[in-house]
Parts: C-alpha cells; structure tokens; sequence
C-alpha cells in the first residue's frame, strides 16, 4: 500500500476524506497542550507556504542529507500552506497529528527523525508533540511537504528554544523534504547544490521578495489520486535513466537563464526556461528502466492547451512536478483566460490560481 500524507510528499486527499475539515490547528494546539495534563510547554506554531519549482530538483548527491544533484529555483506560492504547532515535555513518545488524525508507520517514523534532528541541536530529550494542519485544497497535486517541512521546522526549532538563522532553518528544512528549504522564503527563491559533504552550505536563500513581480500560478488538477510512485522513489529512479547525466549538466544554463529572467521581470523568458526544465525532468524519467510517467491523457492536452494559448497570444508557460497537474506561469490579466481555457479542457477537474506568497513565520 502506498504510504500517505503531507510528510510523504502526497496529497492530502485520502486523508481529508478520511478526518472530514475537522477543528483549525488552534483547537489542535490546545488539545496538545492537554495531552497530557500539564506536562507539555506551550506550543509554538508556525506557518509556511508551498512553493512551485520553476527550474526543478530532480535528483541528489547525497538522499540520507536530502543535498541536491542541482540547484533549483521556485516560487512561493500565496494562500496554500501548513501550519505545524510543536510542544516539547512530557509523553514517552513523540505524538504527530496531521489534519487531526494520529500519524503512524513510515510518516510518524519521519517527523520523529526530524525531530531527533532539532533535539539533537537543542541538547533536549523531551518527547514532542505535534499537530499540523493544512490549508491546501485536497488533491491539488502541489508538494505540500515542502510546507509542511517548513513550517515544523521553525515550530520545533523554536520550541526547542533554538533562534536558527534563515539558511540554517533552510538546512534543517531540507532534513525533512528537500524542496521544503524553499519554503522557508517568500517569492523567488533558489537553493544551491552546495559542495561540502555535510550539506551545510546547500541552503535556499531569497532572490526576490514577493511583491517584486506580480505574477501568476494557475493549476489545473487532472486527477486527485494518490500518486503510485513518490518524488523520494522517482528521484531514485530517474538516477538510472541514461538521460540522467545531461539533465544534472544542463541545471546550471538553466538557472542562470531564470535569474537574469527574474531580474529583468521577463516573463517569456523565465516561462520557456521553466518549460525546458519540467519537460527535460519528465523525459529523464522516461527513459529510465523501468519508466517513471506521471502524466495523464489531460496533462498532454492541458499542455496543448498551453501552447495553443501562446499561438494566439496569450503568454503562458506550463510546469509540472511529480504528478499529472498541470501548473501554468502567466501574467495577472492573463490568469482568467487561462483558467478559463485549463477548465474546458477534458479530465480537468479542477483549476485555482495562486499568485507570490511570503516565507515561513511564527503565528502563535
Ligand atoms: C521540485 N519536486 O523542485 C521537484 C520537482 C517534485 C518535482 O522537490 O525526497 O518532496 O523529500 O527531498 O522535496 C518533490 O520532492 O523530495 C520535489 P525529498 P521532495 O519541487
């Protein structure tokens, strides 16, 4: 059975069905505080928000650090976040409730690990308990461990009573899910590769700030399955594809080109350069043995969609991540045509647009 949930890196469907909306991560954090009686420390909880890859992370140098083959570059994305609320003190165990359900197995396993990693630094022992709660919709496809990574990462850090500066909260994120040192800061932002073994400078840091340039993300979701491979397997396999080497060399053109793309708010060129990078990391996967597709039929034609739009006019870029949802880049008048064309299109079943968000912060 696949595992599932926001640390595994999958959608939060199943489990949304499963718990209903159930109570806001505030009436969760007063239930940790309970549980039990008097013996846990206030929690401290914090909020970060998913991002969207424009030059992706496909593949590490080193999967137990979660240090990267390549840099990459994203978005933060406005609106779709996880807040996380961690207490450290009494239990004999670490107790993790995702969206109200007690996790167990390989996701409760996860979060344990990552909290070993904040214990560690902090020279504590405490069990901790944790709750998160999501704001993403269900089944939109969008990696909600980055912000799930994200936002436990400065909760527990902060619990832990540790001040960790943005890069080294970047590297504690990146323990938890790689893409989650992103989501430690709003807009633009790129996380290097780094050379030293021990990961310490493979950090993300901010390129622009969110209302530097106002664009748009609209999704269009194809299907609201759990995905049968995760990003941690086909990370893994698309290593084997004998189209891995190119890719990884060919990351650095690719980042340089959306830099000077940022820079310059250019958005054709940073749209054709986030293209180039979704296509060429979906067509490592399918050259790999045994292939790795996490298209369906309506993420093909959403992508004829895409480039019919540009042959009439209208600039819009697509990209696409580790499942069949279909994410396309343009600019705010153009985000009604586009969700508009994305609905008409067969299979989709549903479309949202997201416009820059701000990074993780402490909300309680
Ligand atoms: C990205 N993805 O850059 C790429 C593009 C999916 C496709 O980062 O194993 O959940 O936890 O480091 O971060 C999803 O992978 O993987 C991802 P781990 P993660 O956004």
């Amino acid at each position: 059975m696949p595992a599932t949930g926001i640390f595994l890196g999958l959608s939060l469907t199943d489990r949304s069905r499963v718990v209903g909306q159930g109570p806001d991560v505030r009436e969760l954090s007063q239930r940790v505080t309970r549980r039990p009686p008097g013996m846990a420390a206030a929690p401290t909880t914090a909020r970060a928000n998913v991002n969207l890859a424009l030059v992706k992370y496909w593949g590490k140098r080193d999967p137990a650090l979660n240090l990267p083959a390549a840099g990459s570059i994203s978005l933060t994305l406005d609106g779709l976040s996880v807040e996380a609320s961690v207490a450290f003190g009494g239990g004999e165990a670490d107790r993790v409730e995702i969206d109200g359900l007690l996790a167990t197995g390989e996701e409760a396993q996860r979060v344990t690990g990552f909290l070993d990693l904040v214990r560690a630094e902090a020279g504590r022992r405490e069990r901790a308990l944790v709750a998160t709660r999501s704001s993403v919709p269900r089944g939109v496809g969008l990696a909600s461990s980055a912000a799930a990574f994200a936002a436990l990462a400065l909760a527990a850090s902060r619990a832990a009573g540790l001040a960790l500066a943005p890069p080294a909260l970047s590297a504690l994120a990146r323990r938890g899910s790689g893409s989650a040192a992103r989501s430690i800061f709003g807009g633009f932002v790129e996380w290097q590769r780094g050379e030293r073994f021990d990961g310490r400078d493979s950090v993300a840091e901010p390129l622009a700030p969110p209302d530097f340039w106002d664009v748009r993300v609209v999704v269009a979701m194809t299907s609201s399955a759990p995905k049968a491979v995760s990003s941690r397997a086909g990370m893994a396999r698309a290593a084997t594809s004998p189209l891995y080497p190119a890719w990884v060399a060919g990351v650095e053109v690719d980042l340089a080109e959306a830099r000077t793309a940022i820079r310059a708010r250019d958005l054709e060129a940073l749209g054709l350069v986030a293209e180039h990078s979704a296509l060429t990391m979906h067509a490592v996967g399918m050259a790999a043995r045994p292939p790795l597709l996490y298209w369906r039929g309506a993420t093909v034609d959403c992508l004829h969609r895409v480039w019919a739009l540009r042959a009439e006019g209208t600039p819009a870029f697509a990209t696409i991540d580790a499942g069949p949802q279909v994410k396309v880049l343009c600019a705010p008048a153009d985000a009604g045509r586009v969700a508009e064309a994305l609905r008409a299109v067969p299979g989709v079943e549903r479309v949202l647009t997201c416009a820059p968000g701000g990074g993780a912060e402490v909300v309680a």
